[in-house]
């Protein structure tokens, strides 16, 4: 369902004249009280004058992480702070804390843009959503409980964790839909698996996950194990949390709720704006927040944009799957890896399961040594040795033709790789660089 068809599907030219206009009132904004922006337009020869169409949004500066980090926490605050009602923070995965301070406005917002993101993926009133992202300052808790509200379903604020009572509540409040992280998503099926509850006998049957990387295996593994419609969506705290983006009944690339959020793709090198198409680091503008709106914001995020006439209706450009973060790139005997790269190729061998462990280390020889630790499914682990050791040498095969670099595989049994209630950790670095 399009929640909000007046600016979902609305039309293109449309769009880009009104977000001109917000982009213009923002820059005048921020221009005249956040001292900040001022002398980072003025440090660029640009003023608010200057702006005269979309396009000219290049003249203006990026603003990056290390510049939340200097003027933490309040440092780019557009509001008198008595107006702030409620605040988010995020460590981030780089461990820089990120603040998020919204105003009454700010919530509506977040609110709106996540009933939009729940919508898509089947919300409606009649819906009992059991919503086990965080609950605190992390944006994922309160982002999916406030858009949930806004379309009138029921929330159950569960929060992670607490997993046996989780899969209790889902059996006796017969929860329809499901929103968390992916990984968590699939340990609590497997706790299910565990305890004996076939959840594929349950009314859940759609869900929203987001907030680190997932692949398209998971998705499927998801999909099965619930027999639901699994969802992508994404967001990042310093924009508003999720919300940003979501995929539709297509599930192929994720909406941008780019009224409110104005998207660009650079090269991270040159930050030159990049064609429709082509992969760069993803750059938001937040066109209608007060608290702590941001400008060309570089979020480190890798993807590319698409504009297509899409089949639910929705008008808003596409993003696509992420493919990874500029700062978890990985870079191994001077070759660009991606987890989500390691983890795409495992999706086209049989028998190993979406769990999996990237230890880099430095060898004696000074040159970087990749362990892949990845489960294999149950029934292969009962398996003869000798199945076992062919389907190690062929993930080495794989990876190596793939990547471009040898990779040693370890296979482990079910359950041994840490399972997360939140965002999970892919990637072990021990080399100290
Ligand atoms: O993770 C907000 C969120 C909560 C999104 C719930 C979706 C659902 P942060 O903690 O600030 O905010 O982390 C933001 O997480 O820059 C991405 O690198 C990553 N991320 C978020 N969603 C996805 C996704 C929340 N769907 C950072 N796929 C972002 C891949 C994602 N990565």
């Amino acid at each position: 369902m399009v929640f909000n068809p007046e600016y979902e599907s609305m039309d293109v030219d449309a769009r880009k004249k009104l977000q001109y206009a917000r982009l213009k009132n923002l820059v005048e904004k921020l221009y005249a009280d956040v001292a900040f922006y001022r002398k980072k337009m003025d440090a660029a020869g640009v003023k608010p004058g200057d702006i005269k169409s979309l396009g000219d949004i290049a003249l203006l500066p990026f603003t990056t992480k290390d510049d939340l980090r200097e003027t933490y926490p309040f440092g780019l605050l557009a509001c008198p702070y008595p107006l702030i009602e409620e605040i988010h923070m995020s460590s981030g995965t780089t461990g820089i804390p990120v603040v998020d301070a919204y105003t009454k406005k700010d919530i509506e917002i977040w609110s709106e843009a996540m009933a939009r993101t729940l919508a898509a993926g089947g919300c409606s009133r009649n819906d009992t959503v059991q919503n086990c992202y965080g609950y605190g300052l992390f944006t994922g808790g309160p982002g999916a409980h406030y858009g949930a509200r806004l379309i009138g379903a029921n929330v159950l604020p569960m929060s992670s964790g607490n997993t046996a009572r989780q899969l209790m509540v889902m059996q006796h409040f017969g929860s329809t839909m499901l929103t968390c992280t992916p990984s968590y998503a699939l340990y609590m099926a497997e706790e299910a698996e565990e305890a004996g509850i076939d959840l594929k006998t349950l009314p859940i049957s759609k869900g929203c996950f987001g907030a680190e990387p997932w692949s398209e295996n998971m998705r499927k593994e998801i999909e099965s194990r619930y027999n639901m419609k699994a969802f992508d969506i994404y967001g990042l705290t310093e924009i508003i949390g999720p919300g940003v983006a979501f995929e539709c009944e297509t599930q192929d690339g994720l909406h941008i709720n780019e009224d409110l959020f104005y998207p660009e793709i650079i090269d991270p090198a040159t930050g030159t704006i990049l064609p429709d198409g082509e992969k760069g680091e993803l750059v938001f503008t937040t066109l209608t927040k007060e608290g702590t709106p941001l400008l060309r914001y570089r979020t480190r995020d890798v993807t590319f944009l698409r504009r297509e006439l899409c089949t639910c209706g929705r008008t808003t450009v596409k993003m696509n799957r992420l493919f990874g973060r500029t700062d978890d790139m990985l870079i191994i005997r001077g070759v660009n890896v991606f987890p989500s790269q390691i983890e795409q190729a495992l999706i086209e061998i049989e028998g190993t399961d979406p769990h999996y462990l990237i230890i880099v280390s430095r060898g004696p020889n000074h040159l970087d040594e990749v362990e892949l630790q990845v489960e294999v499914k149950k029934e292969f682990f009962s398996d003869e040795t000798r199945n076992l050791e062919s389907l190690r040498t062929k993930i080495e095969n794989v990876m190596k033709s793939k990547l471009q670099i040898g990779v040693k595989v370890k296979l482990v049994e079910p359950k041994t790789i840490e399972r997360s209630m939140g965002k999970s950790k892919r990637v072990v670095d021990n080399r100290n660089i």
